[in-house]
């Protein structure tokens, strides 16, 4: 995420709310709704009343979230400190702790035997913890880490696959009041080093390894170079034995976790931690600059984590069984698998490996197996799923499927419908199909706001197809242009956010400075998001992609995401990328890259009939002026579309710092392909 304020401007200076709408104003028109039926809007856990009830007083409604859904060692008796802005306090005298409330109270209130974590490997092996176990466990880490020398408000750099150690480490710093900062197990070790160098860390946590479709690889080897050149700070690696590949070992330095935990006292005793205490710090990858050490705190995030949890999953945590297969190496595996769904008392499947491994359906195989209720997953992955084809999540019996999510990117219409329709209207592997398909969540959020902030609630609303829709209750979402003015309806500007949400990140690691110039400097006492939005007719948020990728023609503002959203609504292809290549006369010009499906490989028309296509579903203006077709698109490995290399192509220069790709060769594939 690209976060110079300045530079995100558009190019033109044609600015103003007129003219930033006019473009969009024609874009896709999506006029399907699905409410919610009779049935699940009785059952729903939260009721449309809560959005009055927090327009009254969004701070006295977020407080009784806070009473209600946690439990503190101290209460607090100030809900909201914003008298130096943009620095937060929220519920600032009270104390908690984050581990006690997502174990130790619930054995305390007698679910200690329900599960809270069912773990499948990618090779097929599998663990189960009770609430009691896994409590157990993070009591015997939180003993090694402090046997180890980690007291509270030290960092430990966390760098393991997605294993339920992954949630003990998270869960064992907090109980102690360390500070995890997890690094995603596919960064480098120069990526690694400096944000171990940036956080200060003291440990590392990791594992000898994971298995990748089915093959072992390596994570130990990458602490080991990352740790080689001296003048850091880490005092101890624990390393957890999960693949069993052979491993450096450094004597003094390295300890196997089955020893370090393994051997220490299951007793350990939760103590309350200021709510301001921090929590954690998740490194965001700029498309240009140093990560960002983005900082979080501890009451008012598990706050929001919690209530927005149960409210947009509508979750029974007495029946529910809750997949989100986000890795904890990005904030949803934070927020949606390491502390909302324990917060919750809910029951949850961790699952380590990738969807095609051993075979394209395993994931709907798991969900067949465990008996899946609610899946939170990214639009990437749902496209994938598409491209592979709806025969195989048809061979399988998704009929516990109760709510869908999304995250991570705007999931266009067409991936909506098939999410719906392949994934929530499944009602058995013989083609059966429910009256009444799972309700579709779009959640849009970001690391830096902590929870999510813009969704459906799956009781209360009518849900659109490729819309976020509803800024949560207590949350208060804006729609502005170049001056900070509020826009109308139907007119693209940039999303902002007007006032201090419990879970709003507290800064940047070490950088105030930063914090205040990257989210608070553009416009006067709001938070700039960094992502383009419009309202509909409706009142309903749609989002439009990063700033950065809304693209300039000739003085229309165009969206990256709607002409995506348009290529892919043809039945010939099966994902596109756009970008907004530079040019002399128009400013910017449109420039695609399309993957087709198997049969439209062959058809010689195939870009007019695409360009045409874009011109019919959005305007001439959208048209591509290039399209290319490729094997493949380069994806960051949390799905998203690395357009910045793209752009590189598309401008004729050599590309760029490729190193977050989750595959090496694409860039490589790409260039072959138009060489042809
Ligand atoms: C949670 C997460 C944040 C950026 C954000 C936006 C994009 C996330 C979205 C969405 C449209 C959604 N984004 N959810 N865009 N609709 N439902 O992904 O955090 O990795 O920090 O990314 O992702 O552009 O600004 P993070």
């Amino acid at each position: 995420m690209s976060q110079d304020p300045i530079a995100v401007s558009p190019a033109t200076g044609n600015t103003g709310a007129g003219s930033t709408g006019d473009a969009l104003e024609n874009l896709l028109q999506e006029n399907r709704k699905f409410p919610p039926s009779a049935g699940f809007a009785a059952d729903s856990v939260v009721k449309a009343s809560e959005y009055a009830e927090a327009a009254a007083d969004a701070p006295a409604f977020w407080a009784k979230q806070a009473r209600g859904l946690l439990s503190w060692h101290k209460d607090f008796t100030e809900t909201l400190d914003w008298s130096n802005p943009p620095f937060a306090k929220w519920f600032g005298d009270g104390q908690l702790n984050a581990a006690y409330n997502a174990l130790d109270r619930h054995v305390e209130n007698g679910l200690g035997e329900r599960v809270a974590i069912y773990f499948e490997g990618e090779p097929g092996d599998t663990r189960s913890y009770t609430y009691a176990q896994l409590t157990e466990e993070v009591k015997k880490a939180a003993n090694a880490f402090e046997s180890l020398g980690v007291a509270k408000g030290d960092r430990v750099a966390v760098y393991l696959p997605m294993i339920p150690e992954a949630v003990i480490t998270l869960l064992a710093c907090a109980r102690i009041g360390a500070v995890h900062s997890v690094v995603f197990g596919g960064f480098s070790a120069d990526a690694l080093r400096s944000r171990i160098d940036d956080a200060e860390a003291k440990l590392v946590v990791t594992a000898d390894g994971t298995y990748r479709r089915g093959k072992p690889s390596a994570l130990k080897p990458a602490v080991d170079a990352a740790l080689t050149a001296p003048g850091h700070t880490v005092g101890h690696v624990v390393v957890v034995k999960r693949n069993g590949e052979n491993v450096d070992w450094t004597e003094g330095r390295d300890l196997w976790w089955d020893d370090a935990v393994g051997g220490a006292a299951a007793e350990h005793t939760a103590v309350g931690h200021d709510a301001e205490h921090p929590l954690f710090i998740l490194y965001t990858s700029g498309t240009t600059g140093r990560p960002k050490g983005i900082l979080h705190t501890t009451g008012g995030y598990l706050t929001q984590a919690a209530y927005t949890h149960k409210a947009v999953f509508d979750l029974h945590p007495e029946t529910d069984v809750y997949w989100c297969t986000a890795d904890v190496g990005w904030v949803t595996g934070h927020t949606y698998v390491a502390y909302a769904p324990l917060i919750n008392g809910a029951t949850q499947l961790i699952y380590e490996g990738t969807p095609d491994s051993p075979h394209q359906g395993r994931w709907w195989e798991l969900i067949e197996k465990y008996k899946v209720s609610i899946l939170y997953t990214a639009p990437t992955a749902i496209r994938t799923c598409m491209k592979w084809g709806r025969e195989i999540p048809g061979r399988y019996d998704l009929s516990s499927i109760r709510v869908l999510g999304s995250v991570g990117e705007p999931i266009n219409p067409e991936a909506w419908m098939w999410y719906r329709d392949v994934i929530g209207a499944n009602a058995g592997k013989n083609g059966e199909k429910k009256d009444d398909p799972a309700p579709i969540v779009d959640t849009w959020w970001q690391t830096e706001t902590g929870a999510q902030m813009i969704a459906p609630l799956p009781g209360v609303t009518a849900t659109k197809p490729g819309s976020a829709q509803t800024p949560l209750p207590g949350i208060a979402v804006d729609v502005v242009d170049e001056m900070g003015e509020s826009v109308p309806n139907g007119s693209g500007g940039y999303l902002v956010i007007r006032e201090p949400w419990p879970a709003m990140l507290r800064g940047i690691w070490g950088d105030e400075q930063r914090y205040k110039d990257t989210y608070w400097s553009r416009f006067d006492s709001m938070y700039f998001a960094g992502d383009g939005a419009k309202f509909d007719d409706d009142g309903d948020v749609w989002l439009l992609g990063r700033v950065d990728d809304v693209m300039n023609v000739s003085g229309h503002r165009l969206s990256t995401t709607e002409i995506e959203s348009a290529l892919v609504s043809h039945p010939s292809v099966a994902e596109a990328a756009v970008v907004g290549a530079a040019d002399e006369t128009t400013g910017q010009t449109v420039v695609a890259f399309v993957i087709l499906r198997g049969s439209a490989v062959d058809d010689a028309d195939i870009v007019t009939t695409l360009r045409n296509h874009v011109g019919k579903e959005i305007g001439p203006i959208a048209k591509p002026k290039t399209i290319l077709v490729v094997p493949e698109l380069p994806k960051t490995r949390s799905g998203k579309i690395m357009r910045r290399l793209l752009k590189d192509v598309a401008e004729g220069r050599d590309v760029g710092d490729a190193s977050t790709l989750a595959d090496n060769s694409v860039m490589q594939q790409i260039a072959e392909s138009l060489k042809k």
